[in-house]
């Protein structure tokens, strides 16, 4: 029998998980499962890059691990885990520290947009981000990693430290490529167009967790172009606005951009508004619910996580005495 490929990808647990999220990597997941070995996991070592409350993580952490199930993932047929649950991540990450440049590291479009955001806490973590995540990766010699567009500088660094590796000890890890959405790759913020949904401009942002009412308040809000047409039509340069959110829509109910663009001929944003928020609360409700009851038996998250951590630390273990073999650390024995 031909050996499934291997697929990876991991979300922080800095922030309650979004609009963005979902339509970016989250909802294609489940639909990978059948056909790959799936990792998924819950980017917590990388949290710490900015500072958490640490009550506030945990309760993060513990939410995105039921969302993650209710969004689809059955732990019984993909490895879902924790990071910190599985040292080997820390482990290679610091060996991967040695292979990876300065000079390509301050490169790294998140750093200097985050480093500008936190000048009072420029730390080393935030700066190294990028082989920690090349860790990640490649302890499970993946050949996909599903992600949103901001992340595919990532994922580029990951191969290009890989190949580095490799270069110098052989055949040691794979090579992974990155794996984009066509459709909602990018969703950008409700109140703010020119920037994309993220947790940190929370009026612009729709959580999996919102209420429909404050969804539907969020969408009636959103900036629409001033253009004097007012016709919903597909153009993200003249019409970021509006475009924003034909691509949540058609990614909500599976409807081409066309199909969008009849159906709301002559009815103007007053009417398209409405529409989306709508759709989007009749999306996320099931998840929410689901949430919820999952939140409420924290006995079944804790047997999933550590279950999880079990089948990761297996493969990640693996990898990790290859690598050490390999740069000449003496085994334990
Ligand atoms: P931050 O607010 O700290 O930048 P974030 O909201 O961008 O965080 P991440 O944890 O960086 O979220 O991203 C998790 C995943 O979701 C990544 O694969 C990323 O590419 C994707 N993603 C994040 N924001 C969006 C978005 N607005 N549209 C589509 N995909 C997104
Ligand atoms: N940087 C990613 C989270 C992340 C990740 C990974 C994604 C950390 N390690 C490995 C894919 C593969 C982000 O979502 N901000």
């Amino acid at each position: 029998m031909e050996e499934k490929k291997v697929m990876l990808s991991g979300i922080q647990p800095s922030g309650d998980l979004h609009l963005g999220n979902y339509l970016g990597p989250l909802r294609h997941w489940p639909e990978m499962i059948e056909e790959f070995d799936c990792y998924f996991f819950l980017a917590d070592l990388h949290t710490i890059t900015v500072r958490q409350d640490p009550a506030q993580l945990r309760r993060r952490v513990l939410t995105q691990v039921a969302q993650y199930i209710a969004c689809g993932l059955d732990p019984e047929k993909c490895t879902l885990f924790i990071q910190s649950h599985v040292p080997a991540h820390a482990q290679l990450g610091w060996v991967l520290d040695c292979y990876t440049m300065f000079g390509e590291l301050s490169r790294m479009t998140q750093f200097k947009d985050k480093a500008a955001k936190q000048k009072e806490n420029i730390n080393a973590g935030l700066f190294t981000y990028p082989a920690l995540m090349a860790a990640d990766i490649l302890l499970y010699q993946p050949d996909f990693v599903p992600v949103g567009e901001d992340q595919k500088q990532h994922v580029e660094i990951c191969r290009d430290i890989a190949e580095r590796f490799n270069g110098i000890y052989g055949e040691v890890f794979k090579i992974p490529a990155p794996h984009i959405p066509k459709v909602g790759a990018r969703i950008m913020s409700l109140n703010d167009p020119s920037s994309k949904m993220s947790k940190s401009n929370l009026e612009g942002c729709v959580t999996l967790m919102d209420k429909p009412e404050d969804i539907l308040r969020k969408f009636k809000r959103a900036v629409t172009d001033s253009d004097t047409e007012r016709c919903v039509r597909f153009a993200p340069q003249e019409k970021p606005g509006v475009s924003n959110l034909i691509q949540i829509y058609a990614a909500v109910t599976g409807k081409s951009f066309e199909e969008i663009e009849e159906a709301f001929a002559g009815k103007g944003y007053g009417a398209f508004k409405p529409a989306v928020g709508e759709a989007v609360v009749e999306t996320l409700r099931p998840i929410r619910e689901e949430t919820e009851r999952l939140l409420a038996d924290k006995a079944y998250l804790e047997g999933v996580y550590k279950a999880g951590a079990e089948r990761a630390s297996r493969v990640a273990e693996k990898t990790l005495r290859k690598v050490y073999k390999k740069v000449g650390f003496v085994p334990r024995g």
